[in-house]
C-alpha cells in the first residue's frame, strides 16, 4: 500500500493510503460491517476470505452471545490469519438520502471504532470508506464525517492511538480525501 499523505494533528499520525486494507500491518483494521456480522461483499468479503472462516466463526458467537450489533455501534474479533491484532467491526448506514440520521451514525461508527482501540490500548488503527460502496453513502459527504469524527477523537487526548490511517480502495474517492485531509 501507498502512503498518499500524512498530517500530524496534536500528537497523532494521520496518513491517507491507497490499496487494501487486508495487507495493513496496524494494531486493528476496521471493517465496514452489517448488523449480523455476515461478511459477504466488498471489503467485509475481502476480510473474511483473506483471513480466514475463524473471522466469521467469532462473529457469529458474537451475535449468538449479544445480539446483533446496532448500527453506529462496533464488535471485535481476532485478525485471524491477518497481520492485524484485532478486527475492529463497524457497521455503518444505508444511505438514505440524509433522512434516517445517517450523519449521526457514520460519525458513531467512525468514533466508536476509534475509541475501541483506544480502550484496547492500541496504536494503530486502519479504516476503510465505511458505508461509501454497498451501502450508497456519497463520498464527498461521507469524508467530511470521518475527518469531524477523527479530529474529535484526537481532540478527547487519546493515550495510545498514536497512528490513524484511512485505506483508500476506490482511486475516485482519493481526491475527495485528500481534500478534506
Ligand atoms: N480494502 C479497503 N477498502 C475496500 C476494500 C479493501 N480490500 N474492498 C472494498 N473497499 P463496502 P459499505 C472499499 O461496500 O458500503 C458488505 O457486504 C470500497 O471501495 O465494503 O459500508 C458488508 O457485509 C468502499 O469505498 O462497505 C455490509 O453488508 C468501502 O470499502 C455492506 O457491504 C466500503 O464499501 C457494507 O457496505
Amino acid at each position: 500500500n501507498k502512503i498518499i499523505k500524512q498530517l500530524k494533528v496534536n500528537n497523532v499520525e494521520i496518513k491517507l493510503v491507497s490499496g487494501d486494507i487486508t495487507t495493513e500491518e496496524t494494531d486493528a483494521i476496521v471493517n465496514a460491517a452489517n448488523s449480523h456480522l455476515q461478511h459477504g461483499g466488498g471489503v467485509a468479503g475481502a476480510i473474511s476470505r483473506k483471513g480466514g472462516p475463524g473471522i466469521q466463526k467469532e462473529s457469529n458467537e458474537y451475535i449468538q452471545k449479544y445480539g446483533k450489533v446496532e448500527t453506529g455501534n462496533v464488535a471485535v474479533t481476532s485478525g485471524g490469519k491477518l497481520k492485524c491484532k484485532y478486527i475492529i467491526h463497524a457497521v455503518g448506514p444505508i444511505w438514505r438520502r440524509g433522512s434516517q440520521q445517517e450523519e449521526k451514525l457514520l460519525y458513531d461508527a467512525v468514533f466508536n471504532a476509534l475509541k475501541k482501540a483506544e480502550e484496547l490500548k492500541l496504536n494503530s488503527i486502519a479504516l476503510p470508506a465505511i458505508s461509501a460502496g454497498i451501502y450508497g453513502y456519497p463520498i464527498e459527504k461521507a469524508v467530511l464525517v470521518y475527518k469531524k469524527a477523527v479530529y474529535d477523537f484526537i481532540n478527547s487526548n487519546p493515550q495510545f492511538v498514536k497512528e490513524i490511517r484511512f485505506v483508500i480502495y476506490d482511486e475516485a474517492h482519493l481526491d475527495y480525501f485528500l481534500k478534506e485531509f
